[in-house]
């Protein structure tokens, strides 16, 4: 890509505003930089867009393409300038010609369609696969309406509609003439050929058109942009000039309408389906548009017959969201290319590869059979006969099975079971983390795994550090490359070099300043957002992430009421102050999660004004949480709050983020946090709590008493009392359902249980803390050993292990 002066930039940023606005400078708001400046960088894009469809082509590359329901992809604008090699001097640019940087990057509304860890890894793992160069798309759904927006209002979470297409968005081309037919319903009739095989023909359907808008993925300074393609449904005209007769049009209009809110907003539950037809609808329109997509490309790309789709394709599926993938892939064999059941298994077989990211069963997806078997005849056909044959497999070939068969069929008790199917379906299923991966071939997935045991691996999950190191954190990144040189940048694993320096004061000294200097940044911002001042010199205590019983923020704010009877039985306790930073949306539908944001709020409105607990204790909860705000915290942490039941946090990817900043881990032995104990050991981080064995014991044997545990922890029977007698809240009933979820419900999440090695890891954390030499070595060392965290690494596990991949270096 060419290199553009700062000079360069300017003439060209002031020349666009005059051609294409008839703007000066002077005249030109940050919105109409900001779009001068996108169009610069797309037009430095597209040649090299274009570069890399030809070399995928020319090389008959095989191509991996995500699946995903989701793609957090947030801001682009400072990501696309790094990986073009353009930020440094677009920033200097913009100074120079009076703006500030950070206004201008600002104009850009998230695109936030994803919900949370799931969909970010879809964004990170784009990132890392063009900046690896292999050739590996996206493929989601363009919503109209991304994740809502929350706005606090007294203390309770409020959901505004996120309408982020406002704006022209300036990273997508419409690409109408690629567009694909769906269809949904009608009627499927078969017929017995000549040679005696089936065949299916639809009619009356009803016809949706999938059209996709492209979004380039840019790699980091090495000329690969592969694409991430969203699809939108669009009412479909089959002749032109067809006019309907004027009794229909205003029937037809709503019937258009209804096509469009196929694709009209993102479903806002993270880990748990809301079992709606039309999120069934999302799911179908996203595979069919793929799948006849991807076929099509083959089709174009390669001259093979489809038997050798496999070597030259491989689908990840993100979750079972897009496992109806798996059938429609058949049917597209089968009806549209001619090819008989088995060879279309064995091909289909060969090309699904699925990852699953939770064990949480509530999480495990379902859906009844008399919704699909009525929007999709013919897909619910193909699941059918997939399940038949499954089930006669293991009864004539597998007979010590044949017991475990209604605990493994697709369709069992009026449900099709989408894991079930993905796994049948696919050559690879994949868990996120390591401990993960060995809950679900122990327990969740037992079966599948002594049925085919070689289909199962582990690809612990990773972040982009482009984004969330160097282009998040500049203070922390130059100063790294100061100390080690540039090539950490492309070879992350090398941060490791840092080690040589935990012993240099002078250089310790360094990293402090970064943080302090990102603290103080934060503390600015959050002053801005929220008029509270919070001391910069103070503890930046972090927990962000969605909303969960499981994810435990009620025993994080529990230990905030705590600190704060302290201070009140005792404002002279000697204490380094402490902020408590939040960031977390609830499901709209979510009563708990929704109650706990509310008592986060309520203690912090009660604590940040209280003068007796003076600048000790600050809590803060910044409302809408997404990936732009993710990068303004981030860099700023010191504690990376990772506590969830152990056994339910899949992987995490926060808490990578978090320590490759610098902060300390405080976690459970859980998810992706075992691995970064593996690395840094107990001297690095802060583990406490019950581990995933002991709560698997606990629920086998009907958990443990928490009344007992109330009825002896002082500390304990206050705070919940507080809860109880509306302490905390000026309506008396107000927090009683967490009350009464912990003592009549007996703590499903065993917050009681692991309150007290909570309470006393974080005195451990505030002497630790004391000793800033010591801290600042701990430091150190979790962003040394952070690299392994790259989803560069993971994508390479991925192109390896499982999708025969080769990187397309020139
Ligand atoms: N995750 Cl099932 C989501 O973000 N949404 C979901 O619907 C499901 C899982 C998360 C999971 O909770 C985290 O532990 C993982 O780190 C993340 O997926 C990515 O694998």
């Amino acid at each position: 890509m060419q290199p553009y002066t700062a000079d360069g930039l300017k003439d060209e940023i002031t020349r666009r505003l005059r051609v294409d606005e008839g703007l000066s400078t002077h005249e030109a708001s940050p919105k109409d930089i900001y779009y001068a400046l996108a169009a610069i960088v797309h037009g430095e894009i597209m040649p090299a867009w274009k570069k890399t469809q030809q070399k995928h082509k020319e090389k008959k590359a095989k191509q991996v393409y995500y699946l995903s329901m989701e793609f957090l992809i947030g801001s682009l604008i400072k990501s696309n300038l790094l990986n073009c090699g353009m930020l440094g001097q677009t920033t200097e640019a913009l100074k120079e010609m009076g703006f500030y940087p950070e206004e201008v990057f600002g104009q850009e509304q998230d695109a936030a369609l994803g919900n949370g860890g799931l969909g970010r890894l879809a964004a990170c793992f784009l990132d890392s696969l063009s900046s690896l160069d292999y050739p590996g798309h996206g493929s989601g759904i363009r919503y109209r309406y991304g994740l809502f927006e929350q706005r606090i209002i007294h203390g309770n979470q409020v959901e505004l509609p996120d309408y982020w297409l406002k704006d022209p968005y300036p990273w997508e081309n419409r690409k109408e003439e690629e567009a694909i037919l769906i269809h949904f319903r009608g009627d499927v009739h078969m017929f017995k050929k000549n040679d005696g095989s089936l065949e299916f023909k639809y009619e009356n359907t009803d016809k949706v058109m999938a059209v996709p808008y492209d979004i380039p993925v840019v790699g980091y300074q090495n000329s690969t942009v592969n694409t991430l393609r969203l699809w939108s449904a669009e009412p479909y005209f089959p002749l032109e000039g067809d006019a309907t007769q004027d009794e229909d049009f205003y029937h037809d209009l709503e019937h258009q309408h209804s096509i469009e809110q196929i694709t009209g907003f993102l479903y806002p539950d993270d880990s748990s389906p809301e079992g709606k037809e039309l999120r069934l609808k999302q799911q179908y329109f996203l595979v069919s548009s793929s799948v006849q997509n991807i076929i099509r490309q083959f089709k174009d790309n390669y001259q093979l017959p489809l038997s050798r789709l496999p070597e030259k394709v491989v689908i990840q599926i993100n979750d079972t969201h897009p496992s109806l993938g798996i059938p429609e892939m058949m049917r597209v064999l089968m009806d549209g290319e001619n090819l008989g059941w088995d060879a279309a298994w064995k091909v289909t077989t060969k090309v699904f590869a699925y990852t699953n990211h939770t064990t949480l069963s509530e999480a495990l997806e379902t859906w009844p059979v008399g919704m699909m078997e009525s929007l999709l005849p013919r897909i619910y056909m193909i699941i059918h006969e997939i399940n038949e044959r499954f089930c006669q497999d293991i009864w004539f070939n597998r007979e010590e099975m044949r017991d475990q068969i209604p605990r493994m069929a697709v369709i069992a008790d009026g449900q099709v079971h989408m894991a079930r199917l993905a796994i049948i379906g696919s050559f690879s299923v994949n868990g996120v983390a390591r401990i993960h991966t060995e809950i679900l071939k122990k327990q969740e997935m037992r079966d599948f795994y002594v049925l085919s045991p070689g289909k199962f691996n582990n690809k612990t999950n990773g972040i982009t550090h482009r984004r969330w190191l160097l282009q998040a954190n500049p203070r922390l990144a130059d100063l790294i490359t100061e100390v080690i040189g540039p090539n950490w940048i492309r070879r992350p694993k090398q941060l490791i070099s840092l080690m040589k320096y935990t012993r240099d004061r002078p250089l310790l000294e360094k990293f402090s300043a970064a943080k302090q200097a990102n603290k103080q940044a934060l503390a600015a911002f959050i002053h801005q957002r929220t008029g509270i001042a919070v001391d910069p010199n103070s503890i930046f205590d972090v927990q962000i992430k969605r909303l969960h019983e499981y994810k435990r923020q009620l025993l994080n704010i529990f230990h905030v009421i705590h600190l704060y009877n302290e201070l009140k039985d005792n404002p002279q306790l000697d204490m380094i102050p402490r902020t408590f930073i939040f960031g977390a949306k609830a499901a709209p539908s979510y009563h708990l999660a929704k109650e706990i944001i509310k008592l986060i709020n309520t203690v912090a409105s009660i604590v940040n004004y209280d003068k007796d607990v003076k600048d000790k204790l600050k809590v803060i909860f910044l409302e809408n949480y997404n990936v732009s705000l993710a990068e303004k915290i981030i860099p700023a942490a010191d504690i990376s709050e990772q506590i969830s039941t152990a056994s339910k946090e899949a992987s995490g990817t926060g808490n990578m983020k978090m320590m490759m900043n610098g902060a300390l881990t405080l976690g459970t032995m859980d998810g992706a946090n075992i691995e970064i104990h593996d690395l840094v050991g107990d001297e690095n981080m802060f583990i406490f709590g019950l581990t995933a064995e002991q709560v698997m014991d606990y629920y086998r044997h009907g958990g443990y008493s928490a009344t007992e545990i109330y009825n002896t922890d002082d500390r304990v029977k206050r705070i919940l009392d507080q809860l109880k007698l509306g302490e905390f809240g000026s309506q008396e009933i107000e927090f009683k359902d967490i009350y009464y979820n912990i003592l009549s419900h007996n703590d499903p999440y065993f917050v009681l249980k692991d309150f007290e090695p909570y309470m006393e890891t974080h005195e451990i954390v505030e002497r630790t803390y004391r000793d800033s030499f010591s801290w600042l070595q701990k430091s150190v060392t979790n962003i040394a050993y952070s690299g392994k965290f790259s989803s560069d690494h993971t994508i390479q596990q991925y192109a390896t292990g499982i999708w025969n991949l080769k990187q397309l270096k020139e």
